[in-house]
């Protein structure tokens, strides 16, 4: 019994360390790379300490009672009567009540800190629409169209503007801070200024149906000639390729019935008089794309087949039909996709 239960304390504390390890655990909160992330973890420090200073005593106290006080053989039996003590009362009512105040300036200090700025002048905006199960992220600003991967400027403000399409979701990228629930027909907004190029996860933080943990995304956060560059490319006109299995891709794409959910910037699909009441992703720089489908999958021709072929099958409940496109022609299909870099 014993060996079991030091079994058991060693995988709990040996998991408990390696969930707060290092780059390897990219939904840790410890490791902070925004200010707004910064912020929350200072609280989130100054609050643990107060909450271990009153573990210690209490756990103090009580083990002082247990072994001091107890009752030893040849004691009284009848307990001893005490009258109030002022002192003592006085110090366990100010005792808590200066502990409180510790915690409560700094909190209400976070609170305010992390308010989203209401007129951001000099902010990059980023609009994001949650969909099930995948995340559109738009630039009004520079008229940019993406999604699944954020692409943000390094210590530039930005502010974010969440909304849903259609169910409550919430947005969590654990090294930025955040976390923020994406409610339909209402905006909710945050302000931070990413402070390390680098990528980071993201995912859908509010339980939202079948494929809820497959609503993942990816943010980069780069130089500002980096950020600069991507979105330069992302101004571009899609690719048009003028001949080989592309462009008898290109040709199936028009054909098939992509285009009631889908847009290729510029690139009309027959079907654009049709709709199912909602969108998937904007394809027109798809090939740029590192991941599949909100994270899942990496972005290459094998894996892209696979979605094409049966997206229900790779992501559970996922709202693209399979369209039974097939052999040769999901080859050409894939080929266009991963052209339009
Ligand atoms: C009924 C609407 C609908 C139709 C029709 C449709 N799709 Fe999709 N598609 C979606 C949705 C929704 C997603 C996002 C799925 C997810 O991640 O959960 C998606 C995702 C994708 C993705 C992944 C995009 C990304 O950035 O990860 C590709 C590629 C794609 N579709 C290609 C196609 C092609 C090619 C066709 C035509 C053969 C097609 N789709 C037809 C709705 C549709
Ligand atoms: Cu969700």
């Amino acid at each position: 019994m014993r060996v079991l239960l030091r079994r058991l304390m060693g995988v709990a504390v040996g998991g408990a360390l390696a969930g707060c390890a290092g780059q390897h655990h990219p939904m840790n909160t410890l490791v902070t790379k925004s200010n707004l992330a910064s912020w929350i973890y200072s609280l989130f420090v100054q609050v643990t300490f107060w909450d271990l200073l009153v573990l210690a005593i209490v756990v103090a106290a009580l083990a002082l009672a247990i072994f001091w006080f107890s009752t030893r053989v040849g004691d009284p039996t009848e307990p001893a009567a005490f009258q109030s003590d002022t002192r003592l009362e006085l110090a366990w009512i100010i005792g808590p009540a200066l502990i409180l105040l510790a915690i409560t300036v700094p909190t209400v200090r976070t609170i305010i800190r992390t308010q989203p700025n209401r007129w951001p002048k000099n902010a990059l905006t980023v609009k994001v629409i949650a969909h099930r199960w995948w995340w559109e992220f738009s630039y009004p600003q520079y008229h940019i169209q993406t999604a699944d991967e954020l692409h943000l400027p390094v210590n530039r403000e930005i502010h974010f503007e969440l909304t849903s399409a259609d169910i409550i979701h919430s947005f969590w990228v654990p090294a930025l801070g955040g976390k923020r629930d994406v409610i339909p027909g209402q905006v909710n907004q945050i302000t931070l200024i990413a402070n390390t190029p680098g990528e980071y996860y993201g995912q859908c933080a509010e339980f939202c149906g079948l494929s809820h943990a497959n609503m993942r995304f990816r943010v980069f956060v780069q130089t500002q000639d980096g950020f600069k560059k991507w979105m330069d490319h992302q101004l571009k006109p899609p690719v048009n390729p003028g001949s080989g299995p592309a462009a008898a891709g290109a040709a199936i794409y028009k054909n098939a019935p992509c285009a009631i959910c889908h847009q290729i910037r510029g690139v009309s699909g027959f079907s654009k008089q049709y709709t199912y009441g909602f969108r998937g992703p904007d394809l027109t720089h798809f090939g740029s794309r590192t991941t599949i489908a909100a994270g899942i999958l990496d972005n290459n021709p094998k894996n892209l087949a696979r979605w094409i072929a049966n997206p229900p099958e790779v992501k559970p409940g996922a709202r693209m039909p399979a369209l039974g496109v097939r052999g040769k022609e999901l080859d050409e299909l894939v080929a266009y996709l991963e052209s339009l870099k």
